[in-house]
Protein backbone atom coordinates (compact mmCIF):
# COMPACT_ATOMS: atom_id res chain seq x y z
CA UNK A 1 0.00 0.00 0.00
CA UNK A 2 1.80 3.09 -0.63
CA UNK A 3 0.62 4.84 2.02
CA UNK A 4 -1.04 3.70 5.33
CA UNK A 5 -3.79 6.53 5.73
CA UNK A 6 -1.75 7.64 9.13
CA UNK A 7 -1.68 5.07 10.98
CA UNK A 8 0.14 4.63 13.96
CA UNK A 9 2.48 2.14 13.89
CA UNK A 10 1.73 -0.72 16.26
CA UNK A 11 5.61 -1.01 17.36
CA UNK A 12 5.22 2.78 19.11
CA UNK A 13 2.14 1.49 21.06
CA UNK A 14 4.87 -0.67 22.84
CA UNK A 15 5.75 1.91 26.27
CA UNK A 16 8.24 3.88 25.57
CA UNK A 17 9.23 3.51 29.29
CA UNK A 18 7.84 7.46 30.31
CA UNK A 19 5.37 8.27 32.29
CA UNK A 20 2.00 8.83 30.97
CA UNK A 21 0.52 12.14 30.85
CA UNK A 22 -2.26 12.47 33.48
CA UNK A 23 -3.41 14.72 36.33
CA UNK A 24 -0.88 13.28 38.87
CA UNK A 25 1.97 13.51 36.30
CA UNK A 26 1.13 16.98 34.87
CA UNK A 27 1.47 19.24 37.98
CA UNK A 28 5.31 17.69 38.35
CA UNK A 29 5.96 18.52 34.94
CA UNK A 30 4.66 21.93 34.99
CA UNK A 31 7.02 22.54 38.09
CA UNK A 32 10.21 21.84 35.62
CA UNK A 33 10.77 24.99 34.43
CA UNK A 34 10.10 23.55 30.61
CA UNK A 35 6.59 25.74 30.50
CA UNK A 36 8.38 28.04 27.89
CA UNK A 37 7.14 25.07 25.14
CA UNK A 38 4.25 23.97 26.29
CA UNK A 39 0.87 25.63 28.09
CA UNK A 40 -1.01 23.60 31.02
CA UNK A 41 -4.71 23.62 30.70
CA UNK A 42 -6.75 27.41 31.03
CA UNK A 43 -8.80 25.75 33.44
CA UNK A 44 -8.33 23.57 36.42
CA UNK A 45 -9.17 19.88 34.85
CA UNK A 46 -10.35 18.53 38.03
CA UNK A 47 -12.69 21.71 38.81
CA UNK A 48 -14.68 21.40 35.80
CA UNK A 49 -18.49 19.82 35.14
CA UNK A 50 -19.90 18.32 31.85
CA UNK A 51 -22.16 20.41 30.07
CA UNK A 52 -21.13 19.58 26.84
CA UNK A 53 -21.83 16.00 25.13
CA UNK A 54 -19.92 15.84 21.75
CA UNK A 55 -20.14 12.75 19.03
CA UNK A 56 -17.58 11.91 17.52
CA UNK A 57 -14.53 12.49 19.01
CA UNK A 58 -11.82 12.13 17.27
CA UNK A 59 -8.83 14.58 16.15
CA UNK A 60 -10.96 17.23 14.57
CA UNK A 61 -12.60 18.16 17.63
CA UNK A 62 -10.19 17.74 19.77
CA UNK A 63 -7.44 20.16 17.77
CA UNK A 64 -10.72 22.18 17.50
CA UNK A 65 -14.26 22.67 19.34
CA UNK A 66 -12.90 21.54 22.84
CA UNK A 67 -10.17 24.09 22.54
CA UNK A 68 -12.50 26.51 22.27
CA UNK A 69 -14.11 25.31 24.54
CA UNK A 70 -11.71 25.21 27.03
CA UNK A 71 -10.60 28.88 26.43
CA UNK A 72 -14.16 30.01 26.55
CA UNK A 73 -14.42 28.20 30.24
CA UNK A 74 -11.34 30.12 31.20
CA UNK A 75 -12.47 33.31 29.36
CA UNK A 76 -15.61 33.52 31.51
CA UNK A 77 -14.44 31.99 34.83
CA UNK A 78 -17.16 28.83 34.33
CA UNK A 79 -16.65 25.60 35.23
CA UNK A 80 -19.83 24.25 33.86
CA UNK A 81 -18.17 23.60 30.42
CA UNK A 82 -16.15 20.31 31.03
CA UNK A 83 -16.91 18.04 27.54
CA UNK A 84 -18.25 13.88 27.65
CA UNK A 85 -16.63 12.48 24.35
CA UNK A 86 -18.56 9.86 22.68
CA UNK A 87 -16.41 7.80 20.08
CA UNK A 88 -19.01 6.14 17.64
CA UNK A 89 -16.66 2.97 16.61
CA UNK A 90 -13.66 2.42 18.16
CA UNK A 91 -12.16 2.46 21.75
CA UNK A 92 -9.09 3.89 20.55
CA UNK A 93 -9.69 7.63 21.68
CA UNK A 94 -10.95 6.12 25.75
CA UNK A 95 -8.03 4.08 25.83
CA UNK A 96 -5.68 6.42 24.56
CA UNK A 97 -7.83 9.38 26.83
CA UNK A 98 -9.08 7.22 29.49
CA UNK A 99 -5.56 6.68 31.63
CA UNK A 100 -4.50 9.98 30.63
CA UNK A 101 -7.17 12.07 32.95
CA UNK A 102 -8.82 12.82 29.17
CA UNK A 103 -6.03 15.29 28.94
CA UNK A 104 -4.26 15.41 25.72
CA UNK A 105 -2.18 17.72 23.77
CA UNK A 106 -2.11 19.97 20.68
CA UNK A 107 0.53 20.51 18.64
CA UNK A 108 0.80 23.45 16.30
CA UNK A 109 2.53 22.89 12.85
CA UNK A 110 3.58 25.98 10.54
CA UNK A 111 4.70 29.27 10.41
CA UNK A 112 3.23 30.75 13.56
CA UNK A 113 2.69 27.73 15.39
CA UNK A 114 2.59 28.56 19.47
CA UNK A 115 3.66 26.27 22.07
CA UNK A 116 2.61 22.80 22.58
CA UNK A 117 -1.04 22.83 24.38
CA UNK A 118 -2.12 20.23 26.92
CA UNK A 119 -5.70 20.45 26.77
CA UNK A 120 -8.07 19.66 29.99
CA UNK A 121 -11.65 20.23 28.87
CA UNK A 122 -12.63 16.72 27.99
CA UNK A 123 -13.83 15.28 31.07
CA UNK A 124 -14.90 11.82 30.21
CA UNK A 125 -14.88 9.69 27.02
CA UNK A 126 -17.84 6.93 26.38
CA UNK A 127 -17.45 3.97 23.64
CA UNK A 128 -20.53 4.43 21.89
CA UNK A 129 -21.32 0.55 20.89
CA UNK A 130 -20.51 -0.14 24.16
CA UNK A 131 -22.30 1.97 26.25
CA UNK A 132 -25.14 3.06 24.76
CA UNK A 133 -27.27 3.92 27.98
CA UNK A 134 -24.48 6.09 29.09
CA UNK A 135 -24.65 8.13 26.20
CA UNK A 136 -28.44 8.63 26.15
CA UNK A 137 -28.34 9.20 29.95
CA UNK A 138 -25.70 11.98 29.07
CA UNK A 139 -28.26 13.84 26.19
CA UNK A 140 -30.82 13.47 28.94
CA UNK A 141 -28.49 15.26 32.04
CA UNK A 142 -30.14 18.26 32.86
CA UNK A 143 -26.70 20.18 33.33
CA UNK A 144 -26.33 19.33 29.57
CA UNK A 145 -27.25 22.46 27.66
CA UNK A 146 -25.32 21.85 24.30
CA UNK A 147 -24.62 18.67 22.41
CA UNK A 148 -21.88 18.94 19.34
CA UNK A 149 -21.76 16.46 16.67
CA UNK A 150 -18.41 15.90 13.97
CA UNK A 151 -19.60 12.06 12.74
CA UNK A 152 -18.51 12.73 9.41
CA UNK A 153 -20.60 12.86 6.66
CA UNK A 154 -21.28 8.70 6.79
CA UNK A 155 -22.08 9.29 10.05
CA UNK A 156 -25.47 10.89 9.50
CA UNK A 157 -26.48 7.65 7.30
CA UNK A 158 -28.72 9.70 4.54
CA UNK A 159 -29.95 7.96 1.64
CA UNK A 160 -29.96 8.84 -2.11
CA UNK A 161 -32.35 11.56 -1.14
CA UNK A 162 -30.57 12.96 0.82
CA UNK A 163 -32.87 11.66 4.21
CA UNK A 164 -31.91 9.41 6.84
CA UNK A 165 -31.56 5.91 5.13
CA UNK A 166 -33.96 3.90 6.72
CA UNK A 167 -32.90 0.65 4.96
CA UNK A 168 -29.73 1.32 6.74
CA UNK A 169 -29.50 -1.88 9.49
CA UNK A 170 -27.84 0.19 11.49
CA UNK A 171 -30.81 3.15 11.80
CA UNK A 172 -33.11 0.58 11.16
CA UNK A 173 -32.21 -1.84 14.92
CA UNK A 174 -32.33 2.02 16.49
CA UNK A 175 -35.60 2.83 15.30
CA UNK A 176 -36.47 -1.08 16.45
CA UNK A 177 -35.68 0.31 19.97
CA UNK A 178 -32.23 -1.14 20.29
CA UNK A 179 -30.30 1.18 23.02
CA UNK A 180 -29.03 3.55 20.13
CA UNK A 181 -26.11 3.56 18.05
CA UNK A 182 -27.00 6.18 15.52
CA UNK A 183 -26.13 9.67 15.91
CA UNK A 184 -29.78 10.64 14.82
CA UNK A 185 -31.06 7.57 17.28
CA UNK A 186 -28.76 8.49 20.33
CA UNK A 187 -29.62 12.00 19.91
CA UNK A 188 -33.52 10.90 19.28
CA UNK A 189 -33.97 8.46 22.20
CA UNK A 190 -32.18 11.28 24.45
CA UNK A 191 -33.82 14.27 23.57
CA UNK A 192 -37.11 11.66 24.58
CA UNK A 193 -35.42 10.95 28.03
CA UNK A 194 -34.86 14.89 28.41
CA UNK A 195 -38.42 15.91 27.79
CA UNK A 196 -39.75 12.75 30.19
CA UNK A 197 -37.48 13.95 32.75
CA UNK A 198 -37.89 17.62 32.39
CA UNK A 199 -34.20 18.05 32.14
CA UNK A 200 -35.27 21.94 30.11
CA UNK A 201 -33.98 22.88 26.21
CA UNK A 202 -31.26 21.99 24.51
CA UNK A 203 -28.66 22.86 21.44
CA UNK A 204 -27.76 20.21 18.85
CA UNK A 205 -24.70 21.72 16.61
CA UNK A 206 -24.12 19.85 13.70
CA UNK A 207 -19.85 20.35 13.47
CA UNK A 208 -19.19 18.42 10.20
CA UNK A 209 -18.78 19.54 6.80
CA UNK A 210 -22.38 19.53 5.20
CA UNK A 211 -24.54 22.31 3.32
CA UNK A 212 -26.60 23.70 5.92
CA UNK A 213 -25.46 20.83 8.58
CA UNK A 214 -28.05 21.67 11.43
CA UNK A 215 -30.79 21.93 9.01
CA UNK A 216 -29.46 18.83 7.89
CA UNK A 217 -29.11 17.30 11.53
CA UNK A 218 -32.78 18.62 11.94
CA UNK A 219 -34.80 16.78 9.43
CA UNK A 220 -32.81 13.78 9.99
CA UNK A 221 -34.43 13.66 13.40
CA UNK A 222 -37.40 14.35 12.00
CA UNK A 223 -37.69 11.28 9.43
CA UNK A 224 -36.50 8.97 12.73
CA UNK A 225 -39.23 10.20 14.93
CA UNK A 226 -42.00 10.14 11.40
CA UNK A 227 -40.50 6.66 11.38
CA UNK A 228 -41.15 5.41 14.77
CA UNK A 229 -45.15 5.02 16.54
CA UNK A 230 -46.65 7.25 17.45
CA UNK A 231 -48.21 6.90 20.48
CA UNK A 232 -43.64 6.24 21.37
CA UNK A 233 -43.04 9.65 20.56
CA UNK A 234 -46.37 11.84 22.19
CA UNK A 235 -45.72 15.10 22.35
CA UNK A 236 -41.73 15.01 21.68
CA UNK A 237 -42.33 16.97 17.90
CA UNK A 238 -43.69 19.90 19.61
CA UNK A 239 -41.14 19.66 22.63
CA UNK A 240 -38.66 19.45 20.03
CA UNK A 241 -40.48 22.59 18.15
CA UNK A 242 -40.25 24.74 21.48
CA UNK A 243 -37.06 23.60 23.26
CA UNK A 244 -34.13 22.37 20.89
CA UNK A 245 -32.28 24.77 18.25
CA UNK A 246 -30.12 23.14 15.83
CA UNK A 247 -27.69 26.43 14.13
CA UNK A 248 -25.59 25.74 11.57
CA UNK A 249 -22.19 26.39 12.20
CA UNK A 250 -18.69 26.64 9.61
CA UNK A 251 -15.63 24.96 11.28
CA UNK A 252 -12.00 25.11 9.94
CA UNK A 253 -8.94 23.65 11.14
CA UNK A 254 -6.65 20.83 9.10
CA UNK A 255 -6.09 18.02 11.20
CA UNK A 256 -4.08 15.06 9.60
CA UNK A 257 -4.02 11.85 11.48
CA UNK A 258 -1.52 11.44 14.08
CA UNK A 259 1.63 9.56 13.39
CA UNK A 260 4.57 8.09 15.75
CA UNK A 261 6.93 10.84 14.83
CA UNK A 262 4.11 13.36 16.70
CA UNK A 263 3.64 11.40 19.46
CA UNK A 264 7.68 11.28 19.93
CA UNK A 265 7.75 14.63 19.29
CA UNK A 266 4.90 15.73 22.23
CA UNK A 267 7.24 13.00 24.02
CA UNK A 268 9.82 15.38 23.92
CA UNK A 269 8.53 18.74 24.45
CA UNK A 270 6.27 17.45 27.03
CA UNK A 271 8.41 14.97 29.23
CA UNK A 272 5.52 12.51 29.53
CA UNK A 273 3.97 10.26 26.70
CA UNK A 274 1.03 11.41 25.62
CA UNK A 275 -1.12 9.06 23.47
CA UNK A 276 -3.95 11.15 22.47
CA UNK A 277 -2.12 14.22 20.73
CA UNK A 278 -3.63 16.14 18.35
CA UNK A 279 -0.90 17.84 15.15
CA UNK A 280 -2.94 20.32 13.40
CA UNK A 281 -1.97 23.81 11.45
CA UNK A 282 -2.17 27.30 13.54
CA UNK A 283 -4.96 28.61 11.82
CA UNK A 284 -8.25 28.00 13.36
CA UNK A 285 -12.02 29.18 12.83
CA UNK A 286 -15.79 28.50 13.77
CA UNK A 287 -18.29 30.68 12.44
CA UNK A 288 -22.14 29.24 13.97
CA UNK A 289 -25.24 30.42 14.06
CA UNK A 290 -26.48 32.33 17.10
CA UNK A 291 -29.57 30.57 17.66
CA UNK A 292 -29.64 28.11 20.95
CA UNK A 293 -32.32 27.22 22.96
CA UNK A 294 -30.04 27.75 26.45
CA UNK A 295 -26.72 28.41 28.08
CA UNK A 296 -23.61 28.14 25.59
CA UNK A 297 -19.93 28.48 26.11
CA UNK A 298 -19.12 32.05 25.04
CA UNK A 299 -17.14 30.72 21.71
CA UNK A 300 -16.58 34.45 20.94
CA UNK A 301 -14.44 35.11 23.63
CA UNK A 302 -12.38 32.49 22.27
CA UNK A 303 -11.95 33.75 18.63
CA UNK A 304 -15.32 32.11 17.02
CA UNK A 305 -17.72 34.24 14.96
CA UNK A 306 -21.22 34.04 16.23
CA UNK A 307 -23.82 35.05 13.42
CA UNK A 308 -27.32 34.98 12.55
CA UNK A 309 -25.67 34.33 8.38
CA UNK A 310 -23.64 31.33 8.40
CA UNK A 311 -24.56 30.05 5.42
CA UNK A 312 -22.65 32.12 3.41
CA UNK A 313 -19.73 31.33 5.11
CA UNK A 314 -20.34 27.57 5.24
CA UNK A 315 -20.93 27.65 1.09
CA UNK A 316 -17.22 29.10 0.83
CA UNK A 317 -15.61 27.18 3.10
CA UNK A 318 -16.94 23.60 1.01
CA UNK A 319 -17.17 25.21 -2.24
CA UNK A 320 -13.27 26.53 -2.37
CA UNK A 321 -11.40 24.86 0.51
CA UNK A 322 -12.95 21.65 1.07
CA UNK A 323 -13.52 20.97 -2.73
CA UNK A 324 -9.75 21.53 -3.82
CA UNK A 325 -8.66 19.53 -0.89
CA UNK A 326 -10.32 16.77 -3.01
CA UNK A 327 -9.26 17.46 -6.21
CA UNK A 328 -5.23 17.84 -5.12
CA UNK A 329 -6.35 14.35 -2.92
CA UNK A 330 -7.43 12.37 -6.14
CA UNK A 331 -5.36 14.41 -8.83
CA UNK A 332 -2.47 14.24 -6.31
CA UNK A 333 -2.49 10.81 -4.92
CA UNK A 334 -2.82 9.76 -8.57
CA UNK A 335 0.50 11.32 -9.82
CA UNK A 336 2.42 9.99 -6.71
CA UNK A 337 2.47 12.58 -3.68
CA UNK A 338 2.18 11.30 -0.37
CA UNK A 339 1.05 14.22 1.00
CA UNK A 340 -0.84 18.06 0.06
CA UNK A 341 1.88 20.02 0.36
CA UNK A 342 3.60 17.88 -2.24
CA UNK A 343 0.82 17.53 -4.67
CA UNK A 344 0.27 21.53 -4.64
CA UNK A 345 4.23 22.17 -5.34
CA UNK A 346 3.30 20.31 -8.53
CA UNK A 347 3.29 22.87 -10.91
CA UNK A 348 0.35 21.37 -12.81
CA UNK A 349 -1.87 20.81 -10.24
CA UNK A 350 -1.44 24.01 -8.39
CA UNK A 351 -2.71 26.02 -11.77
CA UNK A 352 -5.79 23.46 -11.53
CA UNK A 353 -6.47 24.09 -8.38
CA UNK A 354 -6.13 28.12 -8.44
CA UNK A 355 -8.13 27.51 -11.81
CA UNK A 356 -10.89 25.51 -9.73
CA UNK A 357 -11.38 28.48 -6.92
CA UNK A 358 -11.56 31.06 -10.00
CA UNK A 359 -13.09 30.06 -12.94
CA UNK A 360 -15.96 27.31 -11.53
CA UNK A 361 -16.32 28.64 -7.71
CA UNK A 362 -16.27 31.73 -7.09
CA UNK A 363 -18.94 32.92 -10.01
CA UNK A 364 -21.39 30.38 -8.05
CA UNK A 365 -20.61 32.18 -4.48
CA UNK A 366 -22.68 35.11 -2.73
CA UNK A 367 -20.07 36.29 -0.33
CA UNK A 368 -20.34 37.53 3.11
CA UNK A 369 -19.34 41.10 4.52
CA UNK A 370 -15.93 41.65 4.85
CA UNK A 371 -14.40 38.20 2.92
CA UNK A 372 -12.36 38.69 0.23
CA UNK A 373 -12.30 35.81 -2.43
CA UNK A 374 -8.97 36.94 -3.57
CA UNK A 375 -7.32 36.48 -0.07
CA UNK A 376 -9.44 33.74 0.69
CA UNK A 377 -8.17 31.65 -1.90
CA UNK A 378 -4.26 32.57 -1.42
CA UNK A 379 -5.18 32.21 2.69
CA UNK A 380 -6.67 28.41 1.94
CA UNK A 381 -3.06 27.60 -0.62
CA UNK A 382 -0.59 28.66 1.54
CA UNK A 383 -2.62 26.78 4.43
CA UNK A 384 -2.27 23.78 2.05
CA UNK A 385 1.17 24.55 1.26
CA UNK A 386 2.51 23.62 5.05
CA UNK A 387 4.97 21.38 4.61
CA UNK A 388 5.20 20.40 8.66
CA UNK A 389 1.65 19.52 8.04
CA UNK A 390 2.16 16.26 6.12
CA UNK A 391 -1.35 15.42 5.59
CA UNK A 392 -2.12 12.22 3.38
CA UNK A 393 -3.58 12.35 0.28
CA UNK A 394 -5.17 9.07 0.80
CA UNK A 395 -6.89 10.35 3.92
CA UNK A 396 -8.34 13.52 2.72
CA UNK A 397 -9.34 10.93 -0.21
CA UNK A 398 -11.51 9.02 1.92
CA UNK A 399 -15.18 8.97 1.61
CA UNK A 400 -15.43 10.40 -2.12
CA UNK A 401 -19.16 9.05 -2.15
CA UNK A 402 -20.25 11.59 0.85
CA UNK A 403 -17.77 14.19 0.07
CA UNK A 404 -18.40 14.83 -4.07
CA UNK A 405 -21.96 15.84 -3.52
CA UNK A 406 -21.03 18.51 -1.25
CA UNK A 407 -17.53 20.09 -1.89
CA UNK A 408 -17.70 19.98 -6.12
CA UNK A 409 -21.56 18.69 -7.31
CA UNK A 410 -23.13 22.08 -6.36
CA UNK A 411 -20.91 24.37 -7.60
CA UNK A 412 -21.09 21.94 -11.23
CA UNK A 413 -24.72 22.58 -10.62
CA UNK A 414 -25.09 25.93 -10.55
CA UNK A 415 -21.89 26.43 -13.68
CA UNK A 416 -24.29 24.29 -15.63
CA UNK A 417 -27.47 26.47 -14.78
CA UNK A 418 -25.85 28.98 -16.00
CA UNK A 419 -25.24 27.75 -19.15
CA UNK A 420 -21.24 27.13 -18.17
CA UNK A 421 -19.09 23.94 -18.10
CA UNK A 422 -17.33 23.83 -15.02
CA UNK A 423 -14.01 22.11 -16.43
CA UNK A 424 -11.84 22.15 -13.76
CA UNK A 425 -14.66 20.75 -11.26
CA UNK A 426 -15.15 18.31 -13.54
CA UNK A 427 -11.61 17.37 -13.54
CA UNK A 428 -11.54 16.98 -9.98
CA UNK A 429 -14.42 14.44 -9.99
CA UNK A 430 -12.78 12.47 -13.16
CA UNK A 431 -9.51 12.37 -10.82
CA UNK A 432 -11.95 10.53 -8.02
CA UNK A 433 -13.36 8.42 -10.59
CA UNK A 434 -9.97 7.46 -12.18
CA UNK A 435 -8.53 7.41 -8.51
CA UNK A 436 -11.82 4.49 -7.94
CA UNK A 437 -11.44 2.81 -10.80
CA UNK A 438 -7.61 2.44 -11.29
CA UNK A 439 -6.36 1.90 -7.44
CA UNK A 440 -2.96 2.53 -7.97
CA UNK A 441 -0.73 5.73 -8.04
CA UNK A 442 1.79 6.57 -11.44
CA UNK A 443 4.48 4.17 -9.46
CA UNK A 444 2.16 1.65 -9.72
CA UNK A 445 1.07 1.13 -5.34
CA UNK A 446 -2.07 0.66 -4.80
CA UNK A 447 -4.35 3.77 -3.51
CA UNK A 448 -6.93 2.86 -0.60
CA UNK A 449 -10.62 3.12 -1.46
CA UNK A 450 -12.11 3.61 1.93
CA UNK A 451 -15.73 4.49 1.16
CA UNK A 452 -18.83 3.76 2.25
CA UNK A 453 -20.26 2.74 -1.17
CA UNK A 454 -17.07 0.80 -2.35
CA UNK A 455 -18.75 -2.24 -3.32
CA UNK A 456 -20.76 -0.35 -5.36
CA UNK A 457 -17.89 1.94 -6.79
CA UNK A 458 -15.55 -1.23 -8.01
CA UNK A 459 -18.39 -2.65 -9.08
CA UNK A 460 -19.66 -0.15 -11.23
CA UNK A 461 -15.47 0.76 -12.16
CA UNK A 462 -15.06 -2.66 -13.61
CA UNK A 463 -18.40 -2.20 -15.82
CA UNK A 464 -16.18 1.10 -17.22
CA UNK A 465 -12.76 -1.64 -18.01
CA UNK A 466 -10.78 0.74 -19.10
CA UNK A 467 -12.80 2.75 -21.11
CA UNK A 468 -13.34 6.17 -20.17
CA UNK A 469 -17.25 6.41 -21.87
CA UNK A 470 -18.36 3.29 -20.18
CA UNK A 471 -16.57 4.66 -16.54
CA UNK A 472 -17.95 7.88 -17.02
CA UNK A 473 -21.27 6.37 -17.38
CA UNK A 474 -21.50 3.89 -14.89
CA UNK A 475 -20.23 6.02 -12.25
CA UNK A 476 -22.49 8.88 -12.91
CA UNK A 477 -25.71 6.26 -12.59
CA UNK A 478 -25.08 5.92 -8.95
CA UNK A 479 -28.10 8.11 -7.69
CA UNK A 480 -26.62 8.16 -4.02
CA UNK A 481 -23.85 10.50 -5.46
CA UNK A 482 -24.91 12.37 -8.59
CA UNK A 483 -28.81 12.18 -8.82
CA UNK A 484 -30.64 11.97 -11.62
CA UNK A 485 -30.10 15.24 -13.39
CA UNK A 486 -25.99 15.31 -14.13
CA UNK A 487 -26.34 12.12 -16.30
CA UNK A 488 -28.53 13.24 -18.86
CA UNK A 489 -26.15 16.48 -18.96
CA UNK A 490 -24.32 16.21 -22.55
CA UNK A 491 -22.09 18.69 -22.06
CA UNK A 492 -20.76 17.85 -18.39
CA UNK A 493 -20.37 14.25 -20.01
CA UNK A 494 -18.26 14.96 -22.48
CA UNK A 495 -15.97 17.20 -20.26
CA UNK A 496 -15.43 14.13 -17.67
CA UNK A 497 -14.98 11.64 -20.69
CA UNK A 498 -12.22 13.52 -21.90
CA UNK A 499 -10.93 14.21 -18.86
CA UNK A 500 -10.94 10.64 -17.63
CA UNK A 501 -9.21 9.80 -21.08
CA UNK A 502 -6.33 12.55 -20.44
CA UNK A 503 -6.11 11.13 -16.78
CA UNK A 504 -5.51 7.38 -17.86
CA UNK A 505 -3.86 7.99 -21.43
CA UNK A 506 -6.78 6.42 -22.82
CA UNK A 507 -8.72 8.07 -25.65
CA UNK A 508 -11.47 7.44 -26.38
C1 LIG B 1 -10.50 17.56 4.47
C2 LIG B 1 -11.09 18.25 5.68
O1 LIG B 1 -10.27 15.29 5.04
C3 LIG B 1 -10.89 16.11 4.36
O2 LIG B 1 -11.76 15.76 3.59
O3 LIG B 1 -10.86 18.26 3.33
O4 LIG B 1 -11.07 17.47 6.81
C4 LIG B 1 -10.40 19.60 5.94
O5 LIG B 1 -9.08 19.40 6.37
C5 LIG B 1 -11.14 20.40 6.97
O6 LIG B 1 -12.48 20.55 6.59
C6 LIG B 1 -10.49 21.76 7.16
O7 LIG B 1 -11.29 22.55 7.92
Amino acid sequence: MAAGGGAVSPAFEVSTGARRLSLATLEPAAGHGRRTSWTAPAVDPRALRVGVVHLGIGAFHRAHQAVFTELAAAATGRDDWGITGVTQRSASVRDQLGPQDGLYSVLERGRGAAPLRVVGSVREVLVGPDDPVAVVDRIADPAVRVVTLTVTEKGYRRGATGRLDRSDPEVMADLAGRPPRTAVGQLVRGLQRRLASDAGPVTLLSCDNLVGNGTVLRGLLDDFLDALPPAEVHGLADWIATSVRFPSCMVDRIVPATTAEDRAEALAVLGLEDRGVVVTEPFSQWVVEDDFAADRPAWELAGAVLTRDVAAWETVKLRMLNATHSMLAYLGALRGHETIAAALADDHLATAAAALMVEDVAPTLRVSDGLDLADYRREVLARFANPALRHRTVQVAMDGSQKLPVRLLGTIRDRLAAGAVPRYAALAVAGWMVYVARGRDVRDRDLPLEDPLADRLRAAAATGDGDPRRLVSSMLDIQEIFGTDLRDHDELRAVLIDHVAGLTGVRG
